[in-house]
Order: structure tokens, then sequence, then C-alpha cells
């Protein structure tokens, strides 16, 4: 009962069950994959759809005809299978050009590849249906304290943003921008660490309406943060454009594990957030299969990542319809806490005349243990 279709909305990026396993210390342990492959695999295990950087499908610095034969045999699978786009993004980290960043490289030719390289790849994402554009900054940032004057990179961080966007609003296109933050790796310091320094951001830009985050569960996790209290802030703000789903285990490296693997208890709230929230968008996996596995171990990882939502999503149902839990919540005034603090109209007077004794209202307990062991009874599948 736990097999996704296409109604779940899972999607992957082809560079996940695509990378290679090549990291910092070690070559490749699989042979590349196809783009064409990928999206039949996916779509023979129940997803949705897959998204994309320009670079996964048409390798840089191809030759046009090149680019014309991969995106041929890339469209053919996507209409064989009838997977969707719903998202794509640029690599602007991956070339050694942008060793310094992209659209806030200290070198201005190198500032305008990059938009050039993003103009080029909007147009193929408008055409395939996309309705996101991620904009991930991994090379914008530092190692070194006087490598980058920060305020001036913002300055042309949002430069680039704004003339996106008044490119996208000139064409037509019906495409919205997510940006997402990451603190760390590859750079030392990355601009836009985390969901708030993002949605600030977003408030200086020309067109704000245009933008919102793409929050990755380990990302905010790497920076020590609650990824279920940034999705929750995001939401309301109106600004969960996207969402990138995988696994990690604290503060370290960036693990990318598939979703439920790592910290497990967040994973459930996420998931019970989302779902509560009536979340809309794809459910997108950003995971990378660990260089252990041959390409059965790749499929078993990323079927184990839909695989995983579902079960947490039918947990956190019962979670939420046990009366039980119900009763804890009242328990513990979640209700109270949908009260607005002022009655509407209410006089300063009557606030400041309010009767109040701090010491009875200091012993009341909150009961939230009973209730975090119901949440936990929930998803270890004993109630
Ligand atoms: C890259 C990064 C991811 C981003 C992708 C979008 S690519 O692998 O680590 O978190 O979502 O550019
Ligand atoms: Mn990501
Ligand atoms: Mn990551
Ligand atoms: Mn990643």
């Amino acid at each position: 009962s736990f097999t996704p279709t296409p109604e779940d909305r899972f999607t992957f990026g082809l560079w996940t069950v695509g990378w290679t396993g090549r990291d910092p210390f070690g070559d490749p342990t699989r042979a590349a994959l196809e783009p064409a492959e990928s999206v039949r695999r996916l779509a023979d295990l129940g997803a949705y759809g897959v998204t994309f950087h320009d670079d996964d499908v048409v390798p840089f610095g191809a030759s046009q005809a090149d680019r014309d034969d991969r995106l041929r045999r890339f469209r053919r699978a996507l209409e064989e299978t009838g997977m969707k786009v719903p998202m794509a993004t640029t690599n602007l980290f991956t070339h050694p050009v942008f060793k310094d960043g992209a659209f806030t490289a200290n070198d201005r030719d190198v500032r305008r590849f990059a938009l050039r390289k993003t103009l080029r790849n909007i147009d193929l994402a408008a055409e395939l249906g996309a309705s996101v554009y991620v904009a991930w900054g991994g090379r914008e940032g530092t190692e070194s304290g006087a490598a980058k004057d920060v305020r001036v990179a913002l300055d042309r961080l949002k430069e680039a943003f704004d003339f996106l966007a008044g490119y996208v609003t000139e064409r037509g296109y019906d495409l919205r921008f997510a940006i997402e933050p990451k603190p760390n790796e590859p750079r030392g310091d990355i601009l836009l660490p985390t969901v708030g320094h993002a949605l600030a951001f977003i408030e200086r830009l020309e067109r704000p309406q245009l933008f919102g985050v793409n929050p990755e569960v380990g990302h905010e996790q790497m920076a020590g943060l609650n990824i279920t209290h940034s999705v929750a802030q995001a939401l309301w703000a109106g600004k969960l454009f996207h969402i990138d789903l995988n696994g990690q285990s604290g503060i370290k490296y960036d693990q990318d594990l598939r979703f439920g693997a790592g910290d497990l208890r967040q994973a459930f709230w996420l998931v019970d957030l989302l779902e509560g929230a009536g979340y809309a968008g794809p459910r997108h996996f950003d995971f990378k299969p660990p260089r252990t596995e041959d390409y059965a171990g790749v499929w078993a990882s990323a079927a184990g990542c839909m695989r995983n939502y579902l079960i947490l999503r039918d947990r956190a149902a019962a979670f939420r319809g046990d009366p039980r839990v119900a009763e804890a919540l009242r328990a513990a005034r979640l209700d109270q806490l949908a009260v607005p603090t002022l009655a509407p109209g209410e006089s300063l007077e009557a606030l400041l005349a309010e009767p109040f004794d701090p010491r009875a209202a200091a012993e009341r307990g909150m009961a939230l243990e009973a209730l975090d062991q119901l949440a936990l009874d929930h998803l270890l599948g004993v109630r």
C-alpha cells in the first residue's frame, strides 16, 4: 500500500540518481546514466516527474547538433512515460570558471556569462512546462574575510535576480524563482545560508512576488536548525515554492541521504506539516545514493525516498486522527494559541486592568511530554 503513483507528485533531480559517486576523496563508483534512462526508471517506480540542471541534459560546451540530439532523446523519454518537468535550474558551480561564484563572482565577465547560461536554460525550462526555477548559489561565497565585500556581492545578487525576473516577465513565462539556501559546502561560507536569510533578501528585490524559497532538509540541519520550523515560516510567508527532501544526521558535511534516513523524527514532523498545510507543490527528492551502491542500490534508494514519504504520511495522518492526540493537544493548550492575544476592539484599559496571578500560571504544566510520546508511538507504529 506504500506504492507511489504520479498523483503523489514525487519528483527527482536527474543529478540525484545520476550521481556517479565522485567525491572529494574518490573517483566515481558507477558508470554515467543517460537522462532518458533515469526518466524511464523513475516512471516505472511511480514518480511524477524529473528536474534538471542545464548541464545534466546537455554537457557544458556541447555543440548545437549534440544539444539538439540530447534534447530530442530527453523529450522522447518524457513523452513516452508522461513524466513532467515541474522545475529546472542552472549549474553555476561545476565548471572551474565559477570557482569564485557566478552572479557574485568578482570578475564581471564571469557574472555576464552566468546570466547568459541561466537565460538559455530558462527558455528551455519554460518550453518543457516548468513552473519553478531554482537558484542554488553553491559557489556564491568565500573561504576568507577580504575575498568579497558581502554588501556589494548582495547588490550583484539582487541585480542578477531583478534582471532574470524582468526577463521572465517580459517573455510572459509562467515561471517563478525558488532560492535554495545552504550554509557551506562547496564554499567555506555561502551567501544566503538559511531560509531566514533568503526570505529577508527576497523582500529587497524588485519583484518579490516572483521569488520564494526551496528549502533542503539537510541544508538547514547542517546549520543546526529545525527544518520543520524553517519550512513553516516559508509557508507562513507564502514563499514555499518548492522543497528538496533528503536525510541528514546532524551538523556535518552535506550527506544527501535518502528521505527518511538520518533524522527520522524531523522527517515525520516535516511530512506532518506539508500534509497538514495542504502544500500542493511536488515532493522533490534531492539525495545522493551512497557511492557504495551499484545501480540496483540506486533504484532501491530512490524507491525508499518515496516509500518513506508515504509511510510518514500515513503515520502523520494516524497521529492527527487519534482522539487521544486531540485530547493531548487540548491539554497542551494548542487551541489557546489559536486565539488572538487581544480581543477585537478591546480597550487598552481592559488589558492593563486585567488581574493575573503569575505564580499560579507558572505552576501549570504544559503536558508536552505526553503529547510527544503519542507522536513517537505513532511514528514507531505501535499505536
Ligand atoms: C547540487 C546541490 C543541491 C541543489 C541542486 C540545485 S544541485 O547538487 O547540492 O542541493 O539543490 O542546483
Ligand atoms: Mn538541493
Ligand atoms: Mn544537500
Ligand atoms: Mn545536493
